[in-house]
């Protein structure tokens, strides 16, 4: 199978649970970030950068709860990834495929991949960092955080991780550049305010007008304790159900 093929086959698994998937080569990463982020590959190695859209929580994450043993341990969305991810590695089972989940740190505490620049080099969606922003506006003490925007969605979707087909070389692959679509001073000004002082109230993920949000029941989920969410989802399944019968 061509890489190409491979690509498009790693879509078509993983599109119907509400992921994107978008192909870069591990150089374009390595020439953005530090020393100490390079990933030990060559140039031309094929990586995938996985995104969660908001469909995500309907076709995968409720599933995944409703039919699995809850894991004692862990985040129940990392668990229902982690299983996307490892099916993904058992379809392909002659490439050499290692998984960095968003979450990963190395011994160092240092994060695996920073999915965010996976995101901006895949084409996926644009990194506002602080250097976008000239003149600077801000305090030189005041920390200021990136955020990635998706073109569709906005803010409104999440970066999992990045499979890395170790074997697999792509020096053909055409890069494709993100989309800058938060495109004035001012807006990405109002973007890292949002994101950085503001991240609580969920207005940095409309920063553009999108196709689709999280729904009310997925931002309930992801404002309710890891510890309480089992009896939510119970809850929700409940509604869902006595709407469906009306
Ligand atoms: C650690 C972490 C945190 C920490 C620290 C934040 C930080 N950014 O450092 C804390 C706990 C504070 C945090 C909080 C939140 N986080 Co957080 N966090 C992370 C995590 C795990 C690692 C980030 C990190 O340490 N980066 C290291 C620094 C050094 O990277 P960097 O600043 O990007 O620097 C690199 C680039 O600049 C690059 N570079 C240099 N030049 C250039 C040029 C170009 C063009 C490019 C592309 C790159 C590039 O090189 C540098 C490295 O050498 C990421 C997931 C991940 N694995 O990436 C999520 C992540 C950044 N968090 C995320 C979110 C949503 C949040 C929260 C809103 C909470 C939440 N989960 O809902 C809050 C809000 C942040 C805030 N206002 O405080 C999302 C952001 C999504 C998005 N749309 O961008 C991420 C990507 C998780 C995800 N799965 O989607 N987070």
């Amino acid at each position: 199978m061509s890489p190409s093929e491979i690509a498009q086959k790693v879509k078509t698994h993983l599109c119907p649970y509400g992921f994107e998937a978008h192909e870069f080569k591990i150089g374009w990463y390595n020439e953005q970030v530090g020393d100490n982020f390079k990933l030990p590959y060559e140039d031309d190695t094929m990586a995938i950068l996985i995104i969660s859209t908001p469909d995500m929580f309907d076709k995968s994450l409720l599933p995944y709860i409703l039919r699995t043993e809850c894991p004692s341990t862990g985040d129940m969305l990392d668990h229902c990834v982690a299983e996307h991810f490892n099916n993904i590695k058992k379809e392909f089972c002659d490439c050499d495929i290692e998984a960095m989940h968003d979450f990963e740190l190395l011994p160092s505490r240092r994060p695996k991949i920073l999915v965010q620049t996976a995101g901006h080099v895949s084409g996926a969606a644009y990194y506002y960092q602080r250097k976008d922003v000239q003149p600077d506006p801000w305090d030189e003490k005041t920390k200021i955080f990136g955020v990635s925007i998706h073109p569709k969605y906005g803010g409104w979707f999440a970066l999992r991780g990045v499979l890395i087909f170790k074997n697999i070389k792509y020096p053909g692959l055409l890069r494709r550049s993100p989309v800058d679509i938060v495109r004035t001073y001012e807006r990405k000004k109002e973007l890292l305010e949002r994101f950085n002082f503001h991240w609580q109230d969920w207005t940095f993920r409309d920063i553009i007008p999108v196709e689709q949000k999280y729904s009310d029941d997925q931002k309930q989920y992801f404002e309710t304790l890891p510890k309480d969410r089992l009896a939510l989802i119970q809850e929700m399944k409940c509604r869902r159900k006595c709407t469906d019968l009306e």
